[in-house]
């Protein structure tokens, strides 16, 4: 048995961000595959593994017991403890982190993933709702194009969580729909994240979820 258990699929960008985590981290730790295209997070048995319905789910097989958890979020911030690796080394980095990380979720992940969802998968384009989520993505992507302009990482002087929070569906430019010509520094960013030693792609980490 691995000592970590991540439920995930390989088409979901917030399982990515665990999953890369896993990855950089050397974790031994193994994906264990949600069909979410059949429905599979809207059963009785993944609502007892997570009540809100949702990937990735951490399962941490502990001395003292299973430890699960989900939200990327929170998964993030749980690995870089544990492994202390790409976590903060102060209060004011610990805190710039969380900040990212809740932009993240709140504006840059939840916008980009849902525009993805509606456009590219259900191939509502022209859908008014799937318009207006698509431009909230474009003017998230701004904010950290903007303060990625000058800088290498986000959050500090070397890659921490909040770049592995962010990047989660940014590897996908044609899905998302994102010209990476309007966002150089974005581009430039993504293949410093490639370049890291053990970098792969999501589909190489996670079965897909079709
Ligand atoms: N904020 C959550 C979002 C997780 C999320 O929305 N996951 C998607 C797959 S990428 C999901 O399982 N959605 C199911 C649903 O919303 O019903 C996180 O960062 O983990």
């Amino acid at each position: 048995m691995a000592e970590f258990d991540l439920h995930c699929f390989a088409e979901s960008g917030n399982s990515y961000k665990a999953a890369l985590m896993l990855q950089l981290s050397g974790a031994d730790w193994q994906p264990v595959g949600v069909e979410f295209f059949k429905g599979a997070t809207r059963s009785p048995e993944y609502r007892e593994l997570n009540i809100m319905g949702e990937a990735p789910v951490l399962i941490h097989h502990r001395a003292d017991g299973d430890f699960t958890l989900s939200q990327s979020g929170a998964i993030l911030i749980y690995l870089a403890r544990h492994f202390s690796k790409f976590g903060h080394k102060s209060e004011s980095e610990e805190f710039e982190i969380l900040r990212w990380v809740l932009f993240d979720n709140h504006k840059l992940t939840s916008y980009t993933a849902t525009e993805r969802f509606m456009r590219h998968f259900q191939k509502k384009v022209d859908d008014p709702a799937a318009q207006f989520i698509y431009a909230r993505a474009q003017g998230a992507w701004k904010v950290l194009e903007a303060h990625l302009a000058g800088r290498d990482w986000v959050a500090a002087d070397r890659p921490t969580i909040a770049d592995f929070s962010l990047c989660g569906y940014l590897f996908w430019p044609e899905q998302i729909e994102m010209d990476q010509a309007e966002f150089p520094a974005i581009a430039a960013w993504l293949g410093r994240l490639r370049a890291l030693p053990g970098w792969a792609a999501p589909e190489e980490l996670m079965p897909s979820g079709m």
